[in-house]
């Protein structure tokens, strides 16, 4: 069985492999070979594997966009084939349109969440607590990196972030300043997997070049408002130098909510710990009779905008999950009678 040498074992485990993963395999894989998937393209993936990188393809009819960057799978390596996955610890994945009933995956087996914003106009509260949200509802721990402390006052926008947990850490930096690597060290110690997320031109590549030694392309955003350049367009899986990994990805456009009612409540413990004390059990919160959130609003404990926030996302996640639901039992019929699904528009 791989591995076959102590080099080997020590090769695995420093790509993060964990008894977690080990424990899914039996004596029938004897012959397969662990891999972590590194890139994810149209028809192959890219691994990496005790002894090296390989590219990967898997059976024909199962698409690559099943895979995440980071998953861990068997594979043949004389034939290079993906034979199968292993459970996954943590799968960070967004809704991929709103209500469309499709998610996208973004990232596996991460252990935290980096969300990359910077001390400019591309700071948006509502958007980080979606992040949040979806960090949460994967079992990922979240941390806010604030880039850009540099070109601005950044005591306002650690502040806000601060603000949005007690226990979240925030971490205010230059993203090209020399102290990147020293400031992140607690989260990226060996066998820990972390991933960038965040809008493109927020620094993430830079932050990852800054972690792990690479030179990357980043490329300057736009002076007006902010924006980047989209300039990452793979999400890819990296060696740090403190024996952690890194995943740097492309800047997102839309980040939709879908199914990720237990990572929003996690998100807004303050209000999650009052909605068993309203009247109705479904209470929305916004007026109902015997509403104890809306009390607290009303005494001056709970912030008015969280509360509008958090409902919102609540009705998007709601609205989400059912397309989610239904697309699903549409698969299954689809499945059981053996015909294809019928075309939009008919
Ligand atoms: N002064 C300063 N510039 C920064 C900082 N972080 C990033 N930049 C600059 O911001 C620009 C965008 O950085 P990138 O690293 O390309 O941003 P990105 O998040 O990877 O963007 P995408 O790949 O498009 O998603 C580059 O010109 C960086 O040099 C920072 O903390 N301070
Ligand atoms: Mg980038
Ligand atoms: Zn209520």
């Amino acid at each position: 069985m791989n591995p076959t040498t102590d080099a080997q074992a020590d090769a695995l485990t420093h790509l993060g492999w964990s008894a977690f993963e080990r424990d899914q395999m039996s004596s029938d894989d004897a012959a397969l070979t662990p891999a972590r998937i590194s890139t994810v393209n149209r028809r192959n993936v890219g691994a990496l594997t005790a002894t090296g990188p390989l590219t990967l393809v898997a059976d024909p009819g199962i698409t690559t966009a099943s895979f995440a960057v980071g998953d861990w799978v068997l594979c043949d390596t004389a034939s290079a084939h993906l034979v199968r996955r292993l459970d996954r610890r943590s799968l960070l994945q967004r809704g991929a349109e709103f209500h469309s009933g499709q998610r996208q995956l973004i990232a596996a087996n991460l252990d935290t969440l980096f969300v990359v914003t910077s001390c400019n106009a591309d700071f948006n509260v509502a958007r980080l607590e979606r992040y949040l949200a979806l960090a949460h509802d994967a079992g990922i721990l979240p941390a806010i990196v604030l880039t850009k402390a540099d070109q601005s006052d950044a005591a306002d926008y650690i502040a806000q972030a601060r603000a949005l947990g007690p226990d979240l850490p925030v971490i205010a930096l230059n993203a090209k300043g020399p102290d990147v690597a020293a400031l992140l060290a607690p989260w990226c110690g060996p066998g820990q997997t972390v991933a960038l997320v965040g809008s493109s031109g927020v620094g993430k590549t830079t932050l990852a070049n800054a972690l792990t030694g690479r030179n990357d392309d980043t490329q300057a955003i736009r002076e007006d408002d902010a924006r980047g350049r989209h300039t990452t367009t793979k999400r890819s899986l990296h060696a740090l130098p403190t024996g952690g990994w890194l995943i740097d990805t492309p800047g997102m456009r839309g980040l939709a909510v879908a199914d990720v009612t237990a990572g929003i409540d996690a998100t807004f413990p303050e209000i999650s710990a009052l909605t068993g004390a309203c009247r109705f059990r479904d209470c929305l919160h916004g007026g109902e009779p015997g509403c104890a959130v809306q009390a607290a609003v009303d005494a001056g404990d709970i912030d008015p905008e969280r509360l509008r926030r958090y409902r919102k996302l609540r009705a998007e996640d709601a609205q989400s999950t059912e397309s989610i639901a239904a697309t699903m039992a549409r698969k299954q019929r689809t499945a059981k009678s053996g015909k294809p699904p019928a075309r939009r528009g008919r």
